[in-house]
């Protein structure tokens, strides 16, 4: 018997920047995911395909002093059709939905007096349509989505300042969706500042002298995220009496090739690499192996004993995370076969499949994973993204036979069951992109996870309807049997 345990919440996730489309659309302004940069050395054409832009998009590209933003396609006018979209997630089954708040709707360059009533009003109007369906909604503040504004004239997150902007926001949020929202998570995938500098904490890494300089900045700019992450939960708690605040990671399960003990120290290492945020945000201060790190290097954090004393005051009250593939180390990486994933590449596992964008499928490494980090953190798990990305057809009837994604769901929804069976306390799982939305690494409509197929292609054309696919009835009985019909 596959069931999960009662109140098991069961859902989908998307983000605002990926969904909502009409970037600039009542009062908002604009955002690190809603451009891309232009680097001298890529071409306007390579430029293009690379973001699947069209010609107007470049004629409305920003110009500032020393960098040239070229507006990317976003969205899938969920803005305008969430009302639409939530009766589908309903019709599901959905007990959650994760959606984030665009910072840039509340205060457009995040860092006016006032908020942007008409931001405001929409938010509002989204989460009442979740509640009037049975939805719980489950809110990051941060997706991806600072102001851009924020980047230009404050150096992004690296400037104390942006601490004190994002605190206000917190706030703002906080005291006007009170009665609305119980789950909160601050800062999606918070670890994957170096991956993408410039969308998570708004660092020009060009900008400094060398390497060492712009990840020196990059680490001050996360310290200064945990400040604000820590701040947020002080201010939920006192706001919100018995809202929960959550960290969000993405989890990269790491494995060693063989047991040669040097190469499970090589996968030991990056799983700890991997961890240190969470154990910031869980355990309350830095590890000490990241503190002799900085020492080595030379790093000068700046921080205060008040930081230190609110990373330890306000810690999390559960750990979300992302899982979409496994890696693997090996010694001999250069003589190997690679995976040539879109994000992160690596190392072949032999025993794996891989999606169509090189993502290692690795089911059992979500019940590792799972085992992992709650033997390490002991407080409630939330797989908060996890799915396959896929070119779909819609078929003449309008929908999508998508046997593929059913499988790939099927097998994660076992490993997590058994992982429940081996003592992890999971509170829910929302799967990423349950409707198709614009992909966050290639900006391509194309790479589709949705339950629900959205007729737009990688230019944005299309007529944006929604079709059901086949997994959507699938995941309906799912819910409805709570795991049952696995
Ligand atoms: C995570 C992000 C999401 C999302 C997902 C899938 O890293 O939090 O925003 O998009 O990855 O990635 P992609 O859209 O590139 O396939």
């Amino acid at each position: 018997m596959n069931t999960f345990p009662e109140g098991f919440l069961w859902g989908g996730a998307i983000a605002a920047n990926q969904a909502e489309g009409a970037w600039n659309v009542d009062g908002k302004g604009m955002s690190v995911a809603d451009v891309a940069r232009f680097k001298p050395s890529i071409s306007v054409e390579d430029y293009k395909s690379q973001w699947h832009v069209s010609l107007e998009d470049i004629a409305i590209a920003k110009e500032t002093d020393d960098v040239v933003y070229y507006p990317k396609r976003r969205g899938i006018d969920f803005f305008h059709r969430y009302k639409e979209d939530i009766a589908l997630f309903a019709e599901m089954g959905f007990k959650v939905l994760r959606v984030s708040i665009a910072w840039t709707r509340i205060f457009p360059n995040g860092n006016e007096a006032e908020p942007n009533q008409k931001g405001m009003d929409y938010y509002r109007d989204l989460l009442e349509t979740l509640r009037a369906h049975n939805i719980e909604p489950l809110v990051t503040l941060s997706h991806y989505e600072m102001p851009l504004y924020l980047v230009e004239n404050y150096d992004g997150w690296v400037s104390r300042e942006v601490v004190g902007f994002f605190t206000k926001f917190s706030e703002t949020v906080f005291r006007e969706y009170k009665d609305l929202v119980t789950y909160w998570l601050s800062f999606n995938e918070i670890d994957s500042v170096f991956r993408h500098p410039f969308t998570t904490v708004g660092v020009i890494e060009e900008k400094y002298a060398d390497k060492k300089a712009a990840e020196e900045a990059i680490y001050q700019a996360l310290h200064h995220q945990f400040v604000a992450s820590a701040q947020a939960t002080k201010l939920l708690r006192e706001i919100i009496p018995g809202a929960q605040m959550g960290a969000m990671l993405t989890k990269t399960m790491t494995y060693a090739e063989t047991c040669d003990p040097d190469e499970v120290l090589m996968a030991q290492k990056a799983n700890r690499d991997n961890h240190f945020y969470a154990d910031v945000q869980i355990f309350g201060e830095y590890p000490k192996h990241v503190l002799n790190y900085f020492e080595e290097n030379g790093f000068q954090i700046a921080w205060t004993d008040e930081d230190l004393q609110l990373l330890k005051d306000y810690t999390v009250d559960f750990l979300s995370f992302s899982y979409y593939m496994s890696m693997v180390v090996s010694k001999n990486a250069a003589q190997r076969e690679k995976v040539g994933g879109n994000l992160m590449t690596g190392v072949k596992n032999p025993y794996l499949n891989t999606s169509e964008w090189g993502w290692q499928v690795d089911p059992v490494g979500l019940r590792i994973s799972l085992i992992d980090l709650y033997d390490t953190y002991r407080i409630p798990l939330f797989v908060v993204e996890n799915g396959i990305g896929s070119t779909d057809m819609l078929t003449a009837d309008g929908t999508v036979e998508d046997d593929y994604r059913i499988a790939y769901f099927r097998d994660h929804f076992e490993q997590m069951n058994l992982a429940i069976k081996d003592g992890v306390e999971l509170m829910g799982y929302t799967s990423w992109g349950c409707i198709d939305i614009v992909s966050a690494s290639t900006s391509q409509m194309t790479k589709r996870y949705g339950f629900i197929y959205v007729d737009a292609d990688d230019l944005g054309n299309g007529t944006y309807n929604r079709f059901k696919k086949k997994s959507f009835h699938w995941y309906k009985d799912v819910i409805e049997t709570n795991g049952a019909s696995l």
